[in-house]
């Protein structure tokens, strides 16, 4: 069977982009040791801080922010990291080639209940010869070289692309490797589940009460057929369940902050999924453009989000 080293060693990835991979999937299996300890470490409950977004900080937020923030730093090729728990982009080695932008702990609220969580991480290639600067970051995630995700779950999974596909390779604890145990993951065509959080359901655009409601009405509504629905509060997880056997997700705009585009962050969710989403076939859009076509111009800029397969998202977006 094939492991990560083995699929990479194969590919066309520039070797420094190998190497950034490598740093920060090794890094992923020391988070998920982090997590297996849970209570019996001292590491669950409240940071007692708040991000620049205002959310407060779990102390596993805190931890697995730190262990990227410092193996991604110590790497040569690393150029800047943004994190979803920083306030600013951190500029690295001026002389490194790569940007990475991670959520280090996606569904912070599931850590709590031993419930599923993950890592994002979206990777551009950009070179210059001053200390990389915010404005230096804000780049269509179309221009993504690599992106993925570690979910800590039963098992501990890595999906990844670096622009040929998506593969998925589970975590063997015995051999300490990533196995490739999916190649070339297509999204289902035909959706027969959804995820959205209906408690936001008052805040919606009629556009979006529409499409919903014709989902939830099923047989016996214009659909004319019954569709579940799923909201594991991890982007991360949702989505791998539409890789996994179809379906769609959606945070779209609502008006409960009208200051806000969206919940999700462009650069540490949106974009990197829909990078993952396009590789499989599927589609992410926001109600108006593609997600990779956004120009950023913040870096912690939220967005609303329709992905999954291609079919379903055009239907929703035709209401
Ligand atoms: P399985 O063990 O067959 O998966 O069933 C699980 C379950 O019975 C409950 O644990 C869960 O609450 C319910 O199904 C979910 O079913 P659904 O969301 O499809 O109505
Ligand atoms: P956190 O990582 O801050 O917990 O956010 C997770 C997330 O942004 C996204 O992964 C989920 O889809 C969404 O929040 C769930 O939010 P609600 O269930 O509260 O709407």
């Amino acid at each position: 069977m094939q492991n990560l080293s083995d699929v990479l060693a194969s590919s066309t990835t520039p070797d420094a982009l190998k190497t950034v991979l490598t740093v920060t999937t090794d890094t992923c299996v020391d988070i998920s040791n982090a997590l297996k300890q849970g209570s019996l470490a001292g590491i669950l409950g409240m940071a007692g801080n708040e991000n620049v977004q205002g959310e407060e900080q779990k102390k596993l937020d805190v931890i697995s922010n730190d262990m990227l923030k410092e193996a991604l730093m110590a790497c040569p090729a690393v150029r800047a990291i943004a994190s979803e728990e920083e306030d600013y982009i951190v500029p690295a080695n001026t002389d490194g080639e790569y940007f990475i932008a991670f959520d280090p702990l996606d569904g912070s609220s599931n850590i709590d209940i031993n419930a599923m969580v993950g890592t994002i991480f979206s990777i551009y290639h950009n070179t210059g010869d001053a200390p990389a600067t915010e404005a230096d970051f804000l780049i269509q995630g179309k221009e993504q070289v690599a992106a993925g995700y570690v979910l800590y779950g039963p098992s501990t999974m890595l999906v990844l692309t670096t622009g040929n596909g998506v593969n998925m390779f589970t975590y063997d604890p015995i051999n300490s490797r990533f196995v490739l145990t999916h190649d070339n993951v297509q999204v289902a065509k035909e959706t027969q589940e959804f995820a959205i959080n209906m408690s936001n359901q008052r805040f919606w655009s009629n556009k979006i009460q529409s499409y919903v409601s014709d989902l939830v009405q099923g047989k016996e509504g214009p659909r004319d057929k019954n569709f579940n629905m799923r909201w594991v509060a991890a982007m991360v997880g949702d989505v791998h369940r539409i890789l996994c056997r179809g379906g769609v997700f959606l945070y779209p705009w609502d008006n409960k902050d009208p200051s806000k585009a969206g919940k999700l962050r462009l650069m540490y969710e949106a974009n990197p999924m829909a990078m993952l989403l396009e590789q499989a076939g599927g589609k992410a859009h926001t109600h108006t453009q593609r997600i990779l076509d956004i120009q950023p111009d913040a870096i912690h800029q939220r967005v609303a989000v329709i992905l999954g397969a291609a079919n379903e998202v055009d239907k929703c977006l035709s209401y």
